[in-house]
């Protein structure tokens, strides 16, 4: 059916081409005479001739547009990198559904301006007495089901503060912040065992644990890092930092990490790229990181076997360091958790194939990626084939573990897999996505297929359920880090481009430009729509969505009222098309005010918004939904209070006064 499309298509482009060219009569419109007079042009045949679109642009444009009302096959969840959010957008279309507010706050939904429920959720999320209202994500994690997504949660890390955030996919909002009490910083994160047991946080700049001073000539003594498993409860929709633990690690400078899978459930794996454990200082004349920790031709994969360290907790064996129970290197070597395995010059990415036996891992200055297979790290690690680091970790022998090297060009960082048995690697320094085939057990099966190249610079690859168990194929997605001359000029700080490519044929086909302009996306995953099941409104009126349960403050229709008690005064307000109750809130200067408000809407989209200037106070109101705020009112004055969504024809009438006497 689609060859018959892609032959049809052809067909007509020839003939508008020909056209287009002189080829025909005097009635044929030519290019410049179509932009310039007489508007549009009006037929396919001759807005392709007009726009000078190529057969492979009109097919892209064919697999891509996606008419009103029609929906997207996946979701894609990105990164926002340094705005510190999730944004939601549909594939393939790539439009952009939702700016999933997260670390930072964000005034649309409401997120950190006032709402006490949202803010509790940031302040979580603080260090000691220092508000941390920004972040930096990398790496979204679909929470999984025997290996495959289930569409339940979405975890996202912060790589600045190492902190993990819960997103509940009923309603795409922020439902829980954990700080790592043991990292200032962490990167391999987040990434879901296969039943979502653990969120796996791998550290990367390490400190001594808990971030303690320490002068950086104690750098190999006291510095570590930690391979952190935060214990998911999914009846609760919350990680359980009393059940997590840690795995500490040597100062190596851990990396990525992902959970195996299938074949290699149990195990985590985190590559690493300062095996040198370099510690800089340019100014005092020394070679500068970048030169010191590419010193070596090998840094570490780490091994670690969740599995054992859990039981290995759960016997008692951990020290407790900052409230986290930490498994110390000696307890885990002793337990048989924690191994390493040599890895080629600088590397980057690791990813577990979807049956879970073989482990990428990409070298940024090697052109090869390595494949690792895990029956033969089993039968190393039986064997005793090994050697022992300064630490007393066991180093597996390289070539017993090793079951491939494939050279794909430059800058292999990251892969993904689909449904035919190729495995996709991002080249950084190409340009380009490799396409080769996974060999399984046969060392000469694994063959580069095919490059096509990308722009510019790319990162990381996402493609349809792509590092499941289960992948789909079809699409896949290349987060580039430059975009140089993709866009319009919009000065000197430039969007990213997200390119979307149609993986299903023979070869690969760039069919799409996104430009991302909030922040850089570092990873992404792509769910089937199907899977995800959220809500339209919430499940009863009077809801609060940080609990996911009925709100204590919710108020009914008819009860609304301010109580006051000596300077302390709580309102109880409701909102519906198109007016607020109350409309008038007498204050006195220096009261304290708690205001609940429920939006009584039950229909789809009736979101009532709310903000008080003067007061820094924003709140999406959904329907359902029960907020509350507090604020000292310390600015007398007549101040107003309105609704912001355009929700209705009177909406502009959806106001009320707060007057605050001197
Ligand atoms: S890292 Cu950005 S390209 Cu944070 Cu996953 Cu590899
Ligand atoms: Cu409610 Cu506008």
């Amino acid at each position: 059916m689609r060859k018959f499309f892609t032959i049809l298509l052809l067909a007509v482009m020839v003939a508008s081409i020909t056209a287009a060219c002189g080829g025909g009569d005097d009635a044929t419109p030519t290019p410049a005479a179509l932009n310039v007079e007489g508007g549009l042009p009006a037929t396919a045949m001759e807005i392709a001739a007009a726009r000078g679109l190529t057969p492979d642009d009109i097919a892209a444009a064919l697999k891509t547009y996606t008419p009103s009302g029609k929906m997207d096959e996946y979701m894609l969840f990105l990164s926002g990198g340094h705005s510190g959010n999730v944004i939601a957008a549909g594939v393939p279309s790539m439009r952009i559904l939702k700016n999933i507010a997260v670390f930072t706050p964000e005034s649309w939904q409401g997120y950190g301006f006032g709402s006490k429920e949202t803010e509790a959720v940031l302040d979580a999320g603080n260090v000691g007495d220092v508000k941390i209202r920004m972040g930096d994500t990398h790496h979204p994690a679909l929470s999984e089901t025997d290996g495959d997504y289930d569409g339940q949660y979405l975890f996202i890390n912060d790589k600045t503060n190492a902190r993990v955030a819960v997103i509940d996919l009923r309603d795409f909002e922020t439902k829980q912040i954990v700080k790592d009490p043991l990292l200032i910083s962490a990167h391999g994160s987040t990434f879901v065992t296969p039943n979502t047991e653990y969120v796996v946080q791998g550290s990367q700049y390490n400190t001594p644990l808990g971030w303690e001073y320490a002068p950086i000539s104690e750098y190999k003594d006291k510095y570590r890092g930690t391979i952190t498993f935060w214990k998911f409860d999914r009846s609760k929709g919350r990680i359980i930092p009393e059940e997590s633990f840690a795995v500490e690690v040597p100062p190596y400078w851990q990396d990525l990490c992902d959970a195996g899978k299938r074949a290699s459930d149990g195990w985590a794996f985190c590559n690493s790229f300062n095996a040198e454990m370099y510690t800089g200082g340019v100014e005092q004349g020394n070679p500068p990181f970048e030169a010191g920790v590419s010193q070596r031709d090998t840094d570490y994969l780490h091994l670690v076997n969740w599995k054992k360290a859990e039981e290995a907790i759960n016997a008692g064996k951990f020290e407790t360091i900052k409230g986290m129970k930490v498994l110390r290197i000696p307890t885990a070597v002793a337990e048989g958790v924690l191994y390493l395995a040599p890895e080629p010059k600088s590397p980057h990415g690791v990813d577990v194939s979807p049956d879970g036996k073989y482990i990428v891992v990409a070298g940024k200055l090697d052109p090869h990626v390595t494949v690792y297979s895990i029956d033969k790290i089993q039968q190393a690690i039986d064997g005793k084939q090994w050697t022992l680091d300064e630490f007393g970790i066991p180093i597996l022998d390289f070539d017993a573990v090793m079951m491939a090297q494939v050279e794909l060009g430059l800058g292999p960082l990251h892969t993904q897999f689909d449904d035919r048995g190729y495995a996709y690697t991002s080249l950084f320094l190409d340009s380009a996505v490799a396409r080769w085939k996974l060999g399984g057990d046969d060392p000469n099966g694994y063959v580069l297929v095919e490059k096509t190249p990308v722009q510019y610079n790319i990162g990381h690859i996402a493609a349809a359920e792509g590092d499941t168990v289960n992948p789909d194929g079809k699409y896949l997605v290349a987060l580039n880090k430059w975009a140089v001359d993709r866009f319009p000029r919009v000065g000197p700080l430039l969007p990213q481009n997200i390119q979307l490519l149609d993986i299903s044929g023979d070869q690969m086909k760039v069919i799409y430009d996104m430009p991302m302009g909030i922040g850089e996306p570092h990873y992404a995953q792509m769910i089937k729509m199907d899977k995800l099941s959220p809500w339209d409104v919430y499940p009863e009126v009077g809801w609060d969505p940080i609990a996911q349960a009925p709100a204590e403050h919710a108020t009914k229709a008819g009860e609304e009222r301010i109580i006051r008690n000596g300077n302390q005064v709580e309102i109880y307000m409701t909102v519906i098309r198109s007016r607020l109750n109350p409309e008038h809130v007498e204050l006195k200067k220096g009261d304290h005010v708690a205001w609940h408000i429920t939006n009584l809407e039950t229909a789809k989209d009736a979101t009532h918004g709310f903000q008080l200037g003067g007061y820094n106070i924003s709140l999406s109101i959904e329907p359902g939904e029960t907020t509350s705020f507090e604020f000292e009112a310390v600015n007398d004055g007549t101040f107003a209070y309105f609704c912001t969504e355009f929700c209705s024809a009177l909406h502009l009438e959806m106001m009320g006064y707060m007057f605050v006497e001197p």
